[in-house]
């Protein structure tokens, strides 16, 4: 999810780039890779030299380094919204995803923690679902901006943790609609690819949820 979002965002901007695939059962951990991410962790882009960490730093970097189409508003207010979904995005919704995420691939999850990580989840798309209204499909303003890609990255994806989107009419709309963009499809992680990701799934969030 962190890379799909700078994925998506190389994508709408079709800013030409070479994907180099690090397969998280080791490949983080080698030398030439932790020469470039001592954090061991993706993504990671290089741009004519520059190295940049940190998916959203990431977004930020390309903004600003290409900014057409642009995905970040100019007015104040809208960027403070962009930035809030944002980081609701990272540091709400996505960390509560972790332990359904567990639970899912057969990891004991404690069942507070479980239900802790429902009702984050819950108060996050109300929020968004409130953000949306008729005249606005997109969660800041009239436009597609970085928030509909770090939020709708997530949210579309809940589906797979066998989470439905129907008590949020406007957020299936919204995620219905990201779901028809070019840079949504070429994303979407294939069936078969998530399956064998599971096992490195497994260990890393046994990592995280123990
Ligand atoms: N805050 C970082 C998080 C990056 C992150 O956790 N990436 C995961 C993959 S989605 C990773 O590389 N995990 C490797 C590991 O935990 O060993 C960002 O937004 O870029």
């Amino acid at each position: 999810m962190n890379a799909r979002r700078v994925w998506v965002t190389l994508l709408e901007k079709e800013i030409p780039f070479e994907p180099i695939l690090v397969k998280l059962d080791g490949d983080q951990f080698e030398a030439d890779f932790m020469a470039i991410n001592p954090f061991q962790r993706v993504p990671v882009i290089i741009d004519e030299g520059f190295r940049v960490l940190e998916s959203l730093a990431i977004l930020d970097y390309l903004e600003a380094q290409y900014p057409s189409p642009a995905l970040m508003p100019r007015d104040s207010q809208a960027i403070a919204l962009v930035r809030m979904v944002a980081m609701l995005a990272v540091n709400e919704f996505q960390p509560a995803t972790l332990p359904l995420t567990g639970s899912l691939v057969g990891l004991e999850v404690a069942t507070p923690k479980l239900e802790q990580a429902h009702q984050r989840i819950t108060m996050v798309l109300q929020f968004y679902e409130d953000l949306l209204t008729e005249h606005h499909p997109y969660l800041v303003g009239p436009s597609f901006t970085l928030a509909d890609i770090v939020a709708g990255t997530l949210v579309t994806a809940l589906p797979m943790l066998g989470w439905a989107l129907d008590a949020y009419p406007r957020l299936q709309a919204w995620s219905d609609h990201l779901s028809q963009r070019k840079s949504w499809q070429v994303t979407t992680p294939q069936p078969q690819v998530i399956a064998a990701a599971i096992p490195n799934m497994t260990k890393i969030l046994a990592q995280r949820l123990v």
